[in-house]
């Protein structure tokens, strides 16, 4: 059993620790136009009032950090991150999590971040590897290991384990260590196969307990297509915390996610006194009028 490692990732001025023994950080994933017409067609207006709103309505609702995405077809991608990015940090102060499949505008991300990004993602592509692991390690990044290479997002959990094993080989080579690698396990469409939630379930547990490091996951993949969505992605985003999933990226705004993952941490000894349990509920009533 590997030990539990620290990722530590921080804004100007707030640092967040991502530990296996705290509290689940989460990770807001509305900042996002792929599968959200709305923001595209307002970033494609260069209209930034939707990504102000996310923004904040996502740290009210309690995300611990940002993921932000800019993938707009046909956009200078480089620029429009930069400028979406530039947005979140004016209306919030928690760490960004940077989300592009593009070298480039990673590269203009990280030039105007202020403080330790989290870098959404690397895999185990060479082409990838190559790409992304020097940016990360020349500004002093943390990275998300996604558990897919040349052959695709492999079947198995055994085989995802390789696939994250090289990645935080090849970070290792370039002085970036184990605790600044979060590993993505991937999880896909239960829908379309009903073995997706058992392999990303399974490849958490192998992942931890052979390397200690923290693990992420987009929880809400795995719901497309079903109905009543809010249930699944709640029990699954439990499961996969006591499998040992530590900063899941998912919509803070679902209340009915936000409750599972503080009964999830509650049961997982992560709540001292249920604190944050009972601060929550206090909360719901006073929201509620009660
Ligand atoms: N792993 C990593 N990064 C990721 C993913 C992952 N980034 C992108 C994605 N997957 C997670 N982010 C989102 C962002 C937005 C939505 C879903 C996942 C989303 N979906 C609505 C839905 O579910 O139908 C769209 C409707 C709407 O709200 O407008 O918004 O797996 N490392």
């Amino acid at each position: 059993m590997a030990k539990d490692l620290t990722t530590v990732v921080s804004s100007k001025t707030k640092t967040v620790e991502i530990n296996r023994n705290n509290p689940t950080v989460v990770i807001g994933e509305r900042i996002n136009p792929t599968g959200r017409k709305k923001v595209l067609a307002a970033l494609k207006e260069g209209n930034f009032d939707m990504v102000r709103q996310d923004a904040r309505d996502q740290v009210a609702a309690g995300a611990h950090i940002l993921d932000v995405n800019a993938g707009v077809p046909g956009a200078d991608e480089p620029a429009l991150l930069k400028q979406v990015m530039q947005t979140v940090m004016e209306v919030t102060d928690v760490p960004l999590c940077i989300d592009t499949a593009d070298p480039e505008a990673l590269a203009a991300a990280l030039s105007v971040y202020e403080g330790k990004a989290l870098v959404n993602s690397v895999n185990g592509e060479e082409r990838s590897l190559e790409a992304v692991l020097p940016l990360v390690k020349e500004h002093g990044a943390a990275v998300i290991g996604l558990c897919m290479d040349d052959d695709g997002i492999p079947d198995s959990a055994e085989a995802r384990l390789k696939v994250a094993g090289k990645i935080i080989e090849r970070a290792g080579k370039l002085g970036i260590g184990p605790e600044d690698v979060v590993i993505d396990p991937l999880a896909l469409t239960m829908g379309a196969d009903s073995n997706a939630g058992r392999v990303a379930l399974d490849t958490i547990e192998m992942v931890v307990r052979e390397f200690g490091v923290n693990v992420t996951m987009g929880a809400s993949n795995i719901s497309f297509g079903m109905p009543d969505r809010k249930y699944i992605n709640a029990t699954f985003i439990a499961m996969a915390i006591h499998a040992g999933l530590t900063c899941p990226i998912t919509n803070p705004l679902v209340p009915e996610v936000s409750i599972a993952i503080l009964a999830a941490d509650l049961a997982m000894g992560r709540d001292e006194f249920g604190m944050r349990w009972i601060q929550a509920y206090r909360e719901r009533e006073k929201a509620a009028g009660k």
